[in-house]
């Protein structure tokens, strides 16, 4: 049905199959809706699948090339839609018009999707028949809007503060031991954390959630070590996943998510091998990572960051046929009550169906020791690999989000050793995490002079007024922050003949490998940073 509405004072023709008028806003019904307004627009918001995916505003009628490499679209972005020919925008979409004004259509189920051609919005729900949200006003209003319709549906994060954590990755990368954490725990005395969380590499294999030899004490060994040190134990998993030299992925192939050939569905490549997503919906499945994370708590950690999470939505054949991100939220309910009260941080996961079942949520890519990487931005046209610029473009995409979750913008930097970015770089990554609300850092304290580590416990310390002034602006305290020339992409790809070539030449053959899986050389960082 195609009606001519008032939405908020902006004449609109709208298609859905009902359409009401609530408190919120006016609420459509539907599998296919659509907004027409009367304008043209002049730029357009996508918002990414999962934390790593592109959050952004672009040009109106603009389109973005799939980024490179292919197979690290089901680890980057919603792999259904990486070759979709118009950009594509997960769960809400908004347009701005001349006059700064914002019309915004937003799903308030799930599996659902946006894309705008021809001067019209258009929504669908991949099966079902879903509610939709329009609302026009300003870009705070309706957002604003948003958020609180979707808290009434999916719930938003328990009433506790953000806490301020030191986390392993970005300086021990997938080599964390027990004896250099043991120093760095005697080296943060008296700084202000909350968390000490040891990420990735304390683990046998991805799937074997068991220490490795790098932690003799055992895992509940470590995590008193940390209690001892006066903070809250935290640890990283990624629990949807395995790689093909992991014993559970021997042991228990058919547990994972086949497609409709049979064949195993691809999770992406990391760790150099290919990535495999469980099928949560088999009940033996839900019962392993029951006992998973009532295992991480018996060990003592009462802080999880859960990462790699959409596995659990990918596309795929799934024991009980129901949909993807439903089957997702479904293994999410289980992972939230087999934690009882630990703190719940989602990484690596689609936005909408973590709402009210965790309480932080990463909201971009992972930071970098660099800023950019031009490879992977101007000829692979890839946007969700790590690197502060790609960090901080999509986490403030994703801002509005902060009224449903502790919206987390991935660590800041205070060392300027093993670091290529500038004093201007890191301040804007710690101005970011002020404003998005939740702080972290790996930097060890040997690294830190005097003064940067006085400059970290006041970061931590520090509660200033925030006030956004656009969309790009915000005012802490008396000072002002302008994030706007830092986000723009890259016009088009740039793709010259040998440019990948030659930045592959002269790598070591395993460097080579997972430069081309990766799209990006964490391989030469992670042994450059490591080196005592
Ligand atoms: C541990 C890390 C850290 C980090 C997470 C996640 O290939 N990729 O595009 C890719 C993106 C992110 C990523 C790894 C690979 O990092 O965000 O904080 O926990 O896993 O392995």
């Amino acid at each position: 049905m195609a009606l001519s509405l008032l939405i908020h004072g902006l004449q609109v023709t709208a298609t859905a199959e009902h359409f009401h008028n609530t408190d919120e806003g006016l609420i459509l019904r539907g599998q296919y809706v659509s907004l027409e307004p009367p304008l043209p627009a002049i730029r357009q918001y996508i918002h990414g699948w999962q934390s790593w995916s592109l959050t952004t505003w672009l040009n109106a009628g603009r389109t973005l090339p799939p980024s490179f490499p292919y197979r690290l679209h089901p680890l980057q972005l919603d792999p259904a839609y990486a070759r979709h020919p118009l950009p594509h925008s997960a769960w809400v979409g908004a347009l701005e018009f001349a006059d700064g004004t914002v019309l915004l259509l937003g799903a308030l189920g799930l599996e659902a999707h946006i894309e705008y051609s021809g001067g019209t919005m258009r929504g669908w729900y991949e099966s079902g028949h879903g509610e939709w949200l329009a609302a026009y006003g300003t870009e705070s209003q309706v957002f604003a809007t948003y958020a609180s319709a979707l808290a009434g549906r999916l719930g938003k994060r328990r009433e506790v503060p953000a806490p301020r954590v030191w986390c392993s990755w970005y300086s021990y990368f997938g080599h964390p031991d027990e004896t250099s954490l043991g120093l760095d725990l005697e080296g943060l005395g008296g700084i202000p954390f909350d968390v000490f969380q040891v990420d990735d590499g304390w683990q046998q294999d991805i799937g074997d959630w068991e220490p490795n030899a790098r932690f003799p004490a055992g895992m509940d060994g470590f995590a008193r070590q940390i209690r001892a040190g006066g903070f809250i134990p935290g640890l990283w998993l990624a629990p949807l996943i395995a790689v093909p030299s992991s014993r559970l992925f021997k042991e228990h192939t058919d547990w994972f998510l086949h497609d409709e050939q049979g064949e195993l569905v691809s999770a992406g490549h990391n760790w150099g091998e290919r990535v495999y997503a469980l099928d949560p919906t088999q009940p033996a499945v839900l019962e392993w990572l029951a006992a998973l994370m009532q295992r991480v708590r018996s060990w003592g950690y009462d802080y999880a960051k859960l990462d790699f999470l959409y596995a659990g939505g990918l596309p795929g054949v799934r024991h009980n046929n129901i949909p993807r991100e439903t089957s997702l939220r479904l293994a999410l309910q289980t992972l939230r009550e087999s934690l009882g009260n630990a703190y719940l941080l989602t990484c690596g996961v689609p936005i909408l169906p973590t709402l009210g079942l965790c309480d932080g949520l990463r909201i971009g890519p992972d930071v970098a020791s660099h800023w950019v990487s031009s490879l992977e931005s101007e000829t692979l046209y890839n946007f969700a690999t790590p690197g502060a610029q790609n960090a901080i473009r999509t986490s403030l995409g994703r801002l509005w989000l902060r009224p449903l979750v502790h919206t987390d913008p991935d660590v800041v930097f205070f060392r300027s050793i093993h670091l290529s970015l500038t004093a201007e770089q890191k301040g804007l990554l710690q101005d970011l995490a002020v404003i998005a609300g939740f702080r972290g850092t790996s930097d060890l304290v040997r690294w830190l002079t005097p003064d940067e580590r006085e400059a970290l416990c006041q970061f931590l310390g520090a509660e200033p007024r925030v006030r956004r002034l656009d969309r790009y602006r915000y005012q802490l305290n008396q000072r002002e922050v302008d994030f706007a020339p830092h986000i723009d992409l890259p016009p088009q790809r740039v793709f010259e003949a040998g440019r990948v070539k030659r930045f592959v030449q002269g790598r070591s053959n395993s460097e080579r490998v997972l430069t081309l899986a990766h799209g990006y050389d964490r391989f030469s960082e992670r042994r450059r940073l490591t080196k005592k």
